[in-house]
C-alpha cells in the first residue's frame, strides 16, 4: 500500500475497513476485499475532472463534511482531482488552464464527474462558467472522458431544477451525452459510500458495474428501502404514524401515511445509512421523499402516498386504508387477507400478539 495514502489521518485500518464495506456493498464475496485494496494500490490516481452545473453543491458537501473524514480522504487520496471548482486552490485563468492541461494529458482516460443539471433552453444561457455554457462545457469534457459519473439526482435526472415548470429546460447528463459509458449515482445528496464503491469497482474491474434501467449501479440501487426498513414490522402490522410529534410518531410507527416513498424508492439508505452514526431519514422520523427516483423527487408532494405494488406478508391486523378508499381490497388490505388466512390456519396466537393499548395509541383501529 502506498504510504502517501495514509497521511491526513487515514490509517491502514480505515482503508481496509472501507474496502471491506465497499466490497460488501458491491455484493462481492468478503475475500475479495484484498483484491479491491490491491487494485487501489496499483491503479490509484486516475485523473478526475469534476464539473459543477445547476445544483446546491450538497453532493460535494456531503462527501467532504461528513462527521468522519475517512471517506472523503480516501476518495481524494485515490484519485487525482485535477479540476473541481469548489475545492481547487486556483481560480480564473489558472483553473481553466488546469482543466485544459488535464483534458489534454489524459485524453480518453480521465473520469468525468458531473454534479448538477444542465439547462438546455435558450442554448443553455442559464448556467455559464468561464464564458461557456454548461452544455458546451459538458460536451467538450465528455469528448475525452473514459467514463462519466453523474453524482446526485440533479446530474442524473435534472433534480430540483427540472421540477415543473422547469424554466431552464434542465436535464441530466444522460439526456445529452449518448456515446460514453455513464453511471448515475442519484440521491439529493447521494451516499458517499455509493460514490466510493463505484470508483473502487471501476479501479478493480476496469469497467462499470451492472446498471439498472435508470443507469444506477444495481449493487446500491437494486432494492427498495422499504425491504430493509426498521419500521417495516409496523407497516406489516398496520401501525402507522398519524402526525409529526404524535405518540404514534414518537413510538416509531411506519411513516407511510405521512407520505413515506420507501415502498417505491430504490436505494440502500436503510442498510448503508449515513454519517457513520447509523442514521437515515426514516430513522430520525422523516418520511423518505424518494430522492433517488426521477418520478418522485420534486414530482410528488411529501405527504402524498405512493402506490403499494406488492402485498405485504400476511398479518392479523385489519386493513388500514379499506374504509378510507371506500372500496374493496387493495394492496394494503393484507391485514384483511391475513385475518382470513390466519383464521383458516388456526393462527389465533397471532391475534394475541396485538400490543396492549394499540387502539388508544394509534393502532390502526383508531386510524379508521
Ligand atoms: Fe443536486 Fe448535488 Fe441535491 Fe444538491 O450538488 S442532488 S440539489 S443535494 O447537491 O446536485
Ligand atoms: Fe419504512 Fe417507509 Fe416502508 Fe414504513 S413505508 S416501512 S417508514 S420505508
Ligand atoms: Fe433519499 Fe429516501 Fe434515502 S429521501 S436519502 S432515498 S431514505
Amino acid at each position: 500500500m502506498k504510504e502517501e495514502m495514509f497521511c491526513e489521518g487515514v490509517t491502514r485500518r480505515d482503508f481496509m475497513k472501507a474496502c471491506v464495506t465497499a466490497t460488501a456493498m458491491m455484493g462481492l464475496p468478503f475475500a475479495m476485499h484484498t483484491q479491491v485494496a490491491e487494485a487501489v494500490e496499483k491503479n490509484a490516481n486516475p485523473a478526475v475532472i469534476w464539473l459543477h452545473f445547476q445544483e446546491c453543491t450538497g453532493c460535494s458537501e456531503s462527501l467532504l463534511r461528513s462527521s468522519h473524514p475517512t471517506i472523503a480522504s480516501l476518495i481524494l487520496d485515490m484519485i487525482s482531482l485535477d479540476y473541481h471548482e469548489t475545492l481547487m486552490v486556483g481560480a480564473g485563468h489558472q483553473a481553466e488552464q488546469a482543466l485544459h492541461d488535464s483534458m489534454k494529458a489524459n485524453h480518453g482516460k480521465y473520469i468525468l464527474v458531473v454534479e448538477g443539471a444542465i439547462p438546455t433552453k435558450q442554448n443553455g444561457i442559464f448556467c455559464k462558467v468561464s464564458g461557456k455554457t454548461a452544455l458546451e462545457s459538458l460536451q467538450h469534457a465528455a469528448e475525452g472522458a473514459a467514463a462519466i459519473i453523474s453524482i446526485g439526482t440533479c446530474a442524473s435526472y435534472g433534480g430540483i431544477q427540472a421540477a415543473s415548470p422547469n424554466p431552464t429546460g434542465a436535464v441530466g447528463v444522460r439526456d445529452i451525452i449518448k456515446d460514453k459509458p455513464i453511471i448515475n449515482i442519484p440521491g439529493c445528496p447521494p451516499s458517499p459510500y455509493n460514490f466510493l464503491s463505484t470508483v473502487l469497482y471501476y479501479l478493480t474491474f476496469k469497467k462499470l458495474p451492472e446498471l439498472d434501467a435508470l443507469g444506477r449501479p444495481k449493487f446500491a440501487y437494486g432494492r427498495r428501502i422499504h425491504e430493509h426498513c426498521e419500521r417495516r414490522p409496523h407497516f406489516d402490522a398496520g401501525r402507522f404514524a398519524k402526525a409529526y410529534g404524535d405518540p404514534t410518531h414518537a413510538q416509531g410507527y411506519c411513516l407511510y401515511k405521512l407520505g413515506c416513498k420507501g415502498p417505491a424508492t430504490y436505494a440502500n439508505c436503510s442498510v448503508q445509512r449515513f454519517n457513520d452514526v447509523g442514521v437515515w431519514p426514516v430513522s430520525v422520523g422523516h418520511p423518505c421523499i424518494g430522492c433517488t427516483e426521477p418520478d418522485l423527487l420534486f414530482k410528488t408532494a411529501i405527504a402524498e402516498k405512493v402506490q403499494i405494488h406488492e402485498p405485504t406478508p400476511f398479518d392479523s391486523y385489519a386493513p388500514v386504508d379499506l374504509k378510507e378508499k371506500g372500496k374493496g381490497p387493495d394492496p394494503l388490505t393484507t391485514g384483511f387477507v391475513g385475518l382470513a388466512a390466519g383464521a383458516a390456519l388456526g393462527a389465533g396466537a397471532m391475534l394475541a400478539k396485538k400490543l396492549p393499548g394499540d387502539a388508544q395509541e394509534g393502532g390502526h383501529e383508531k386510524d379508521e
